[in-house]
């Protein structure tokens, strides 16, 4: 078996024990992950704190962090098929979809290498005479990052590069669910010649090692994403450091089809928005509302469409839906599509757990017209499952598609450019596409509200919530400080 190791302080080391991963399209163990637990966390934070505090790294220039994440993206860049080949092993994610991401990934560390030295302060125009006063924009401290096993090296690259940017340092913690690639990327910016303990990757459970870095009291910002629930527990954590926090945490997101748009068109987005990563992605389209007009015309393309999917191996470059990383997530599937049968859904295709090794699932549409309130309607199911309900007008799709307590993306399928604004503007996410979907770049921030949680990842804005603001008044009279019981 393969055997992979944390990295803590500028060095690869063993854990505080071993767990197995689970290759999810098999479900036999291909490889032995190292566990961190009290110990190798205390050791991660205390190294990136010293990092942080002392040594080279916060005496380098702005530029000159920029130049190591440039070629932190150009070392990316080289070694794409072995991280693409790892995350699929270990997660099952499709070999089609890790090589294209990352490529993202090292357009991520480029955007964030170009704007390292681009976060600036501001010279106030004070309303005092003999005043000079100015803000800078100084890195918040030690950033705990904490993923989820969709995407990790994605969802890591939007959390490590605006951080770095900002001179923050970085104890990353990968999911138990296919940590390899992260603890591989560690190769790479061991390689690219960051300084001991500014970037430090972790792996290992919930409760034994991603809770002890939450409350960790030389922790100075969380970034997590994953679930609500785990969320809860996040926020608790940092109720003892007061750490700050940015939350992305996946959602219901309504894929909205009017009567006048292109069907073929939508038909491939929607298939894309709910069955790429196959279904297990935060900004999933997995609410469908279709106008009735159409209702039967679009489900029947959708439904051809999604019984051609070849469903295989994710190491095959022709797959398109692979296996879900965890038995427990299909599972859990499983359970909300029963229910929602239960409670009166009608199944369109899919639905079946397929027999054989590996953790499959067809790729599932549900008619939930007459069930509007039904399971996988409301809840976040992270798998090839699409709820489908009919509406009548453009405001009952705004009020349906803003039914939820989720508020992460959104779709808008219309020929009408007016409509589309007023869609716009009465959605409410983070994200509203238009006769498009799933559309990500460095430039573009990302984020949502509500149970999809708060902060943004992407852009500008991302690097700034790394930065705290210093506010510096300097006096330029030489004249003595008058009455000093007055407040100036
Ligand atoms: O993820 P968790 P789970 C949703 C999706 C899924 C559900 C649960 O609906 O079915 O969440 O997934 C770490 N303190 N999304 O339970 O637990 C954990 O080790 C600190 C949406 O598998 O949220 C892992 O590294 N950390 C989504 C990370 O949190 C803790 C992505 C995420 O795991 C912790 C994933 C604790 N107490 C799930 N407990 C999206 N937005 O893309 C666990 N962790």
């Amino acid at each position: 078996m393969d055997r992979f190791q944390l990295y803590i302080d500028g060095q690869f080391r063993d854990g505080a024990a071993t767990f197995q991963s689970l290759d999810p399209a098999t479900g036999t163990p291909w490889a032995e992950m190292p566990e961190a637990r009290e110990a190798e966390v205390n050791a991660a934070v205390t190294a990136a704190h010293r990092a942080f505090r002392s040594g080279p790294w916060p005496k380098l220039t702005a530029t000159a962090r920029g130049k190591l994440l440039m070629k932190l993206a150009d070392l990316v860049q080289a070694a794409a098929p072995r991280l693409a080949a790892l995350e699929t092993r270990d997660t099952g994610k499709i070999i089609r979809e890790t090589s294209a991401q990352i490529a993202y990934v090292a357009d991520y560390f480029r955007y964030y290498a170009g704007l390292a030295d681009k976060i600036e302060g501001a010279h106030l125009p004070i309303d005092k005479p003999d005043m000079e006063v100015w803000t800078r924009r100084e890195p918040v401290g030690v950033v705990a990052a904490i993923v989820p096993w969709n995407s990790q090296l994605f969802l890591s690259a939007v959390k490590i590069g605006p951080a770095l940017a900002a001179g923050c340092t970085v104890v990353l913690k990968a999911s138990e669910d296919g940590p390899a690639p992260m603890l591989e990327f560690a190769r790479l910016v061991h390689e690219a010649g960051f300084p001991a303990g500014v970037f430090n990757v972790i792996t290992g459970f919930g409760p034994t090692c991603g809770a002890v870095l939450t409350r960790h009291p030389l922790v100075d910002h969380i970034a997590f994403t994953g679930g609500p629930e785990t969320a809860r527990a996040v926020v608790r954590g940092s109720a003892e450091n007061l750490a700050s926090t940015s939350l992305e945490l996946g959602g219901k997101s309504p894929f909205i089809v009017f009567d006048d748009a292109d069907l073929d068109s939508a038909a491939n987005a929607q298939v894309s928005g709910i069955f790429a990563a196959t279904g297990q992605s935060c900004v999933a389209g997995s609410r469908l509302l279709v106008q009735s007009s159409v209702k039967d015309a679009f489900l029947a393309k959708l439904k051809a469409k999604a019984e051609a999917i070849r469903i295989a191996a994710p190491d095959e470059m022709t797959t398109e839906v692979g296996p879900l990383c965890t038995l427990r997530q299909r599972d859990r599937i499983e359970r909300l599509v029963a229910e929602s049968l239960t409670a009166g859904a009608r199944l369109v295709t899919g639905g079946q757990t397929p027999e054989g090794a590996g953790f499959y699932y067809p790729p599932t549409i549900l008619d939930c017209s007459s069930v509007p309130d039904a399971a996988s309607v409301t809840q976040e199911l992270f798998g090839p499952v699409l709820s489908v309900v009919a509406f009548e007008t453009e405001d009952e799709a705004l009020e349906i598609a803003n039914a939820t307590q989720y508020g992460l993306a959104s779709g808008v399928f219309t020929a009408s450019l007016t409509r589309a604004h007023r869609m716009i503007r009465g959605l409410r996410a983070g994200v509203v596409w238009v006769n498009t979907y799933r559309a990500v770049s460095p430039i573009a921030p990302f984020g949502g509200s509500g149970l999809s949680g708060h902060g943004r990842e992407g852009g500008l804005a991302a690097a700034l919530d790394y930065t705290t603001v210093k506010t510096v008044w300097l006096r330029t009279s030489d004249a003595p400080i008058p009455d000093p019981f007055v407040m100036r």
